[in-house]
């Protein structure tokens, strides 16, 4: 039996009005219990709220830009039942009856600070230590900001505490110098914990020591909604059609601390586009000012850039036409969405159609049908078309390649890894066979199979969706007579597979009854010359109309 609850806002400490910056889930996505739902960013922290338990998102009441104090609806869950059945049991039963009855997740949302007019006479030092982070204890010292000899003002960070649901900092109680430091990178620490000691004095009327990370700047604008973080800049060029490898799928945000949050939202820098070189793929200052640095020089803009100056399709206001629902994209199309985006812009693509008769082929696949069942194994035509695609890509190396960044020379790949384009209740994925070339039809169809029913089940490692030569987008158990698939860069060609029909083909006598296979080649045609694509469409039809070719 499925429960609905409804998720809050928990306590926050003294914060109220706190910005959603990031919502990480839609309706229809399963969570497990702990699973992030939303991130919330005050001026001094940054902070997950997670699910209460597993379940399944109903209805989404926040978006990004929202404010949200303790108590603010988030969203609804249905629990239980099948919804739990596919995410695994809550980690907290309790949950299902107090849905916001997980601990604070944002031990440093409210710093018990003195504040700043608390300041003691001048000169006389104040021993600054960890404010209360609510139930959390012994937290990672991640950064420290100040060095003795540093001026800072009130408020400025001084250090900054990370736990698996939040990142704080810890500010400066009044203006001074700072006269020692007792904490170091690495250290834990817990409320009341020694942080360092401060001379205070008036406060200095330049920027704040070279060393504290924030500008002195007015409250900064809302943080824009955080992008999938797209390829790195060394990438010969985007993901694109095809959904692309979890760790690029916002699963999980750009790490940083609320001061170098504010430090790249102050330079313009999007989080998402930087590659953080601290614990954890964490986000530095530093990365924030390299990435700057190289923007400026243009060094971040990879030839293969996405043109400018597309002019945007125009805001409609269709309420004044009838009554209309907003609802958010799913996570998978949300994060898709840029990159085919990009593919389509960067990617010149041509489309070629071919047909196989795959009448032969079909007979045989029929043939083994009921020994391949007895394996519990599946065989679709699927299979042989990928095992079709190794044996081509072989043949026509130019198609196993990647154009690198420069866009002027191949990456040459001696490796055969295709990807499936598999649809999922929340969108594409396209896991990756590895080694195609090495495996026969039995072993494939069972691989893609297990990895069909693990994709729709959201169970796909990020690994298993990396490192593919060239994808397969296989729509021949829905329909259709051809399309015109996108190329699945930094990939340079993608198959485009319709559904086989039974059709009257002349053999020189006569016309005889044949199963022809619609096959879409389209391709990126900077790499690919068109003769080479109808050659390369040519030959996967005769390899699947004479599968002993297949052994070739
Ligand atoms: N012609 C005729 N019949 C076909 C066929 C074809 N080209 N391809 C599959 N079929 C048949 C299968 O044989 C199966 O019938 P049986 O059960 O009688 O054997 C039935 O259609 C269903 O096949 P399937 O879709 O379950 O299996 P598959 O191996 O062909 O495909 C998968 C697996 C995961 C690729 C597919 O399920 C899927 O998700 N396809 C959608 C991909 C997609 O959305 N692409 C669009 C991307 S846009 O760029």
């Amino acid at each position: 039996m499925s429960t609905v609850t409804e998720v809050v806002v928990p306590d926050i400490g003294d914060f109220s009005e706190v910005d959603v910056i990031e919502v990480l889930v839609a309706p229809g996505d399963t969570v497990n219990a702990e699973d992030p739902l939303i991130t919330l960013e005050s001026d001094k922290a940054t902070m997950d709220v997670p699910a209460p338990t597993a379940g399944t998102v109903k209805t989404l009441m926040v978006g990004v830009g929202d404010k949200v104090s303790e108590g603010s609806r988030i969203l609804v869950l249905e629990t239980g039942g099948a919804a739990e059945a596919s995410t695994g049991p809550a980690r907290s039963g309790a949950a299902l009856e107090a849905p916001a009855a997980q601990p604070p997740q944002t031990p440093a949302a409210a710093p018990a600070r003195p504040a700043p007019s608390a300041a003691p006479p001048a000169a006389a030092p104040l021993a600054v230590s960890v404010p209360d982070i609510g139930d959390f204890a012994d937290v990672d010292v991640i950064e420290v900001l100040v060095a003795p000899g540093d001026t800072v003002n009130a408020e400025d960070p001084l250090i900054t505490l990370e736990s698996d649901k939040a990142t704080m900092d810890v500010p400066a109680p009044t203006a001074g110098v700072v006269s020692e430091v007792q904490v170091r990178v690495g250290d834990k620490v817990s409320k009341g914990s020694a942080v360092l000691t401060l001379v205070p004095g008036p406060a200095p009327t330049a920027p704040a020591a070279p060393t504290a990370p924030q500008p002195a700047a007015e409250a900064p604008p809302a943080a824009a909604p955080v992008e999938q973080p797209p390829p790195p800049p060394e990438m010969p060029s985007p993901p694109s059609s095809l959904p692309p490898p979890v760790e690029r799928a916002g699963v999980v945000p750009p790490h940083a601390s609320p001061a170098v949050r504010r430090f790249a939202r102050e330079l313009g820098a999007d989080l998402s586009q930087i590659r953080g070189s601290g614990a954890k793929g964490r986000i530095l200052k530093e990365d924030v000012q390299a990435y700057v640095k190289a923007r400026l020089a243009g060094a971040a803009a990879p030839a293969a850039a996405a043109p400018v100056g597309i002019p945007a399709i125009p805001e409609v206001d269709f309420a004044k036409f009838g009554p209309v629902d907003i609802q958010p994209l799913p996570r998978i199309k949300r994060i898709s969405g840029p990159h085919l985006q990009r593919a389509w812009l960067n990617v010149p693509h041509v489309t070629n159609h071919d047909e196989a008769d795959v009448t032969d082929l079909e007979a045989f696949r029929q043939s083994i049908k009921d020994e391949a069942a007895k394996a519990e194994i599946r065989v679709t035509m699927l299979a042989f078309i990928t095992k079709a695609v190794a044996v081509a890509l072989a043949r026509f190396p130019s198609f196993n390649s990647s154009l690198t960044s420069d866009a002027q020379s191949l990456v040459l790949k001696k490796y055969f890894h295709i990807g499936i384009a598999v649809d999922t209740p929340n969108g594409l994925v396209v896991p990756v066979l590895r080694d195609v070339d090495k495996k026969g039809i039995m072993v494939l169809a069972e691989e893609m199979g297990e990895i069909s029913r693990r994709a729709r089940d959201g169970k796909l490692k990020p690994d298993e969706m990396q490192g593919g030569c060239m994808s397969i987008s296989s729509l021949g158990g829905i329909g259709g007579t051809s399309f015109t698939p996108i190329v699945n860069a930094p990939e340079v060609a993608i198959l485009g597979v319709s559904r086989a029909r039974m059709t009257p083909v002349w053999d020189g006598e006569r016309f005889a009854p044949r199963l022809m296979l619609p096959l879409s080649l389209s391709y990126d045609h900077r790499v690919v010359d068109g003769a080479e694509a109808a050659r390369f469409n040519a030959y996967l039809c005769a390899t699947l109309e004479d599968a002993r070719r297949l052994l070739l």
